[in-house]
């Protein structure tokens, strides 16, 4: 038996649908999802197991440009994703196009592109007519030498069958790196902070979600099984500490009650979840925040 492993990193304009994507080829959510720009983060890694082949899929932050601490951090672990996969698939929106940023995009391709397989995948197809979609698949491969043109919608599983064979025929000959069960590989404690950060996306607006983390501060293992959970939401002004509680402490509760539901479903046990809301005006800055979610600090330099 021949077996196939390696990496695939995801990398776009952030809201490109690149956890999306992530999450359907794993079969699972393992990185969060939010119709905001800039969601995640890390890198998260998603392993898909197609015949032979281990997909190792990297989930990145969004490309953009940069300008505080934490952008800096992002795009760094993005370019850095890239850099360590043997396959780097570039995910445009279909109704979008060619914007500017995927242009900057093209061109630090091109650094990243030695001795690796580049593919094209296009995504939101179920956002456009048919016909723009040559047009763009035609105006992007005279920008840039594709190994392979994909398009799909990663919301609704078109298209995505086409590419897991595809993956898994172009990834290199040799042992599979993670257990064939393991889906992901992001501490369950990171994972958790994840989705209550999810949920507050969700719920908060404008600059609010940018200006705040979550840490996963405790776990316990219970004796009847179940787990209870700590975490700390990190805010940068009391204001925002009232934002997130909400009246009467409602956003809070709300936010509180989803997350809970949602891990004790990712869990398949029962979870005790314990938010608290602390304010930190210069989380942004200290570099054991930037560890916490998987981030290197020195990259913001
Ligand atoms: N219509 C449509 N929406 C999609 C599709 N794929 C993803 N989306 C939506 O696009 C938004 C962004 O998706 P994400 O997967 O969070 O995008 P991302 O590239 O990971 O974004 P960042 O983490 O911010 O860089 C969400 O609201 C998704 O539901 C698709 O195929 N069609
Ligand atoms: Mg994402």
């Amino acid at each position: 038996m021949t077996t196939r492993a390696g990496f695939v990193a995801l990398i776009g304009e952030p809201n490109a649908g690149k956890s999306t994507l992530l999450n359907r080829m794993v079969g699972a959510k393992v990185s969060i999802v939010t119709h905001k720009v800039q969601t995640t983060r890390a890198r998260v890694r998603g392993v898909a197991m197609e015949g032979e082949s281990q997909i190792v899929f990297v989930d990145t932050p969004g490309l953009f440009q940069p300008r505080r601490r934490l952008d800096r951090a992002m795009v760094a672990a993005a370019w850095g994703g890239a850099a360590d996969a043997e396959i780097v698939l570039l995910l445009v929106e279909a109704h979008r196009g060619i914007t500017e940023g995927v242009e900057r995009i093209l061109e630090g391709l091109a650094d990243v592109a030695q001795g690796r397989t580049v593919g094209l995948v296009i995504n939101k197809i179920d956002r456009v007519q048919s016909e723009v979609l040559l047009g763009l698949t035609k105006d992007l491969n005279e920008r840039f030498d594709f190994a392979e043109t994909f398009l799909i919608s990663a919301e609704r599983g078109h298209g995505v069958d086409d590419l897991r064979s595809w993956l898994a025929q172009e990834l290199p000959e040799g042992p599979w790196l993670y257990p064939e069960d393991q889906i992901a590989d992001l501490p369950m404690r990171m994972i958790a902070a994840e989705i209550t950060r999810e949920k507050l996306t969700l719920r908060l607006h404008q600059e609010l979600p940018y200006q705040m983390t979550v840490e996963t501060e405790n776990w316990e293992e219970r004796k009847d099984g179940s787990a209870k959970i700590d975490q700390v939401i990190y805010v940068v002004r009391d204001g925002h500490k009232g934002i997130v509680l909400g009246k009467r402490g409602e956003t809070i509760k709300s936010v509180s009650q989803s997350s809970r539901e949602e891990l004790t479903e990712f869990l398949g046990r029962k979870v005790h979840l314990f938010l608290q809301v602390k304010v930190r005006p210069n989380w942004l800055e200290e570099a054991e925040r930037y560890s916490e979610m998987g981030l290197d600090f020195k990259d913001g330099n």
